[in-house]
Order: C-alpha cells, then sequence, then structure tokens
C-alpha cells in the first residue's frame, strides 16, 4: 500500500553501510535534526555490499526500503533510485571529496605532494574505472586501462611533477568503490613517475589516525566540508588537505523511485 506510513513497513531501519563511514555519523545526526530519534527510527550498520544485496532484494519484490546513498557511485545508474531531499542539510550543502595528507608530508615529498595536488576529475571519469571495479575487474588493471585511455588527463596531472627516483609513498585504501578507483589511479600515476606508492587497506577511522600520525602519507577519500567532518575536527591538528579530486559529491539518503510519497526525509515521519 504506497499511502501506508513507511516507518512500520521498514521497522524503522535505515539500511546503513560500515559503522565507521562518515554517512553514519551524518545519518545519526540526520536522525536528531529531523526528529526520527522520537519515532523509533534507527539505523542499521552493515557494508556497502551488504546494504546494495538488501537494495537489490527490495526493488526485486518491489518493497520499501530506505537506504545510505552517495554519489559518485554505480547505485544510482544501475538502481531505480532518488535521494530524498534534505530540506535542513543534515547532509551539508554540496560535498566534494578531498586530498589528505600527514601534516608534514609535503615537506618530506614536495614531487608526490605536487602530483596529488594536481589530481582533479570528475563523476563521469571516475565511473568509468567504477564500473570495471564492480564487474570484477582487477582495480590497478582498471586504472592502467584509463590511464592508457586518457593521455591528455595524464598530462595534466604529471605536468611539472619530478622524478621520484624510488621515494616511497603510503597512500590509504578504503574500500568504498570511489576510493578503490581514485587511489589505484593516483598510485599508477606515481608509479609513472618513478615514485613507489603502496596502498594500504584500512577502515575509516583508521584512514584518519594512520594520517595523523604519518604512518600514512596521503589519501584521496576525504569527504569534506560535512560528511568526514567528526574525524577531521578531531586530527586536524595533524593533517592537511592539499586539494580537491571531485568538485560534486553529494552524501543523503535514498529510496526506490516507486516510493511515490516519500521524497524528503521529512516525509520518513509521516
Ligand atoms: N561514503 C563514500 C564515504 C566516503 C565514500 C560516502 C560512503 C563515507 O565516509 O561515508
Amino acid at each position: 500500500n504506497p499511502n501506508a506510513k513507511v516507518g512500520p513497513q521498514v521497522n524503522y531501519t535505515i539500511t546503513g553501510i560500515d559503522s565507521g563511514a562518515g554517512i553514519m555519523s551524518s545519518t545519526t545526526k540526520a536522525i536528531n535534526t529531523y526528529g526520527l530519534k522520537k519515532e523509533k527510527w534507527q539505523l542499521q550498520a552493515s557494508s556497502t555490499a551488504a546494504m546494495l544485496s538488501s537494495l537489490d532484494k527490495a526493488l526485486k519484490y518491489k518493497q520499501p526500503i530506505v537506504i545510505t546513498g552517495w554519489t559518485p557511485h554505480w547505485m544510482f545508474q544501475k538502481y531505480p533510485i532518488k535521494f530524498l531531499k534534505d530540506p535542513k542539510n543534515a547532509y551539508g550543502k554540496g560535498e566534494h571529496i578531498q586530498t589528505i595528507i600527514h601534516k608534514g608530508f609535503e615537506k618530506k615529498d614536495p614531487g608526490a605532494t605536487k602530483l596529488l595536488k594536481q589530481f582533479h576529475w570528475n563523476d563521469e571519469l571516475m565511473s568509468e574505472v567504477m564500473f570495471k571495479i564492480d564487474k570484477g575487474e582487477n582495480a590497478e588493471k582498471a586504472s592502467k586501462e584509463f590511464i592508457a585511455k586518457h593521455p591528455e588527463l595524464v598530462k595534466q596531472w604529471l605536468n611539472g611533477v619530478p622524478e621520484g627516483h624510488g621515494q616511497p609513498v603510503k597512500l590509504v585504501l578504503v574500500s568504498w568503490d570511489s576510493e578503490l578507483s581514485s587511489s589505484n589511479v593516483v598510485a599508477q600515476l606515481l608509479r609513472m613517475k618513478g615514485y613507489k606508492p603502496t596502498l594500504s587497506a584500512m577502515e575509516a577511522q583508521p584512514m584518519w589516525t594512520s594520517l595523523s600520525t604519518g604512518s600514512a602519507d596521503a589519501s584521496t577519500a576525504g569527504w569534506l566540508p560535512t560528511t568526514m567532518a567528526p574525524m577531521y575536527k578531531k586530527y586536524k591538528n595533524n593533517v592537511e588537505i592539499i586539494g580537491t579530486s571531485i568538485d560534486k559529491a553529494k552524501v543523503g539518503l535514498a529510496v526506490p523511485k516507486y516510493m511515490k510519497n516519500v521524497n524528503s526525509i521529512e516525509d520518513l515521519k509521516k
């Protein structure tokens, strides 16, 4: 029944991803901002893969579901879903994906830092790599193919970057599709210039501690100013934002398009 209240149909549950992700803290904030707590709404942590498989199932049976959603990501191409309006800006007014380094890394390695600063692309380009990874292609292979296909872009990214002479660069790799793509492309670019990048897979919280202690040098996973604000605030004295790889990112709640009466986070209360 499309006119029935949403809450009871989904057990007042928002299906989320890994608990350390920025979108989880923004969603907890949204639940408070919109007064959904009184209505027993809760956020369920899982993983991106588990969330998307629940979405897949719900769509198959035309059942209601509320998920945490974001772009760039292929979920909005693959599935008929829509973002809910966020009139109170609980998820911010517009997110960027920023490149973060350990404070002091630029002094230690100005060349690699220059490359990291110059790395800038968009949703469409990132999606080329993301789709391949989603289809099961190895991330390193996908980024090599991307680089071979875009010589002009690569020229801009490498412009004026000095030879690395085997200098190691410790990159953080958080296993979100967006970051699998950007980190692997950046690693490949560094290799082309003679640097020796390593990619350490870790979750969102360790990413910030590693960047702050210097056990990692750089990350392309800074979803800011809102999504990862709590972590940035905590570590901002020891990290530095040096660039923006994606200007337009978006984070929020999403539902299947057939949930015609649910268009805003406010509607979850109805
Ligand atoms: N995301 C996608 C992340 C960053 C990448 C929105 C899931 C987050 O911290 O929530």
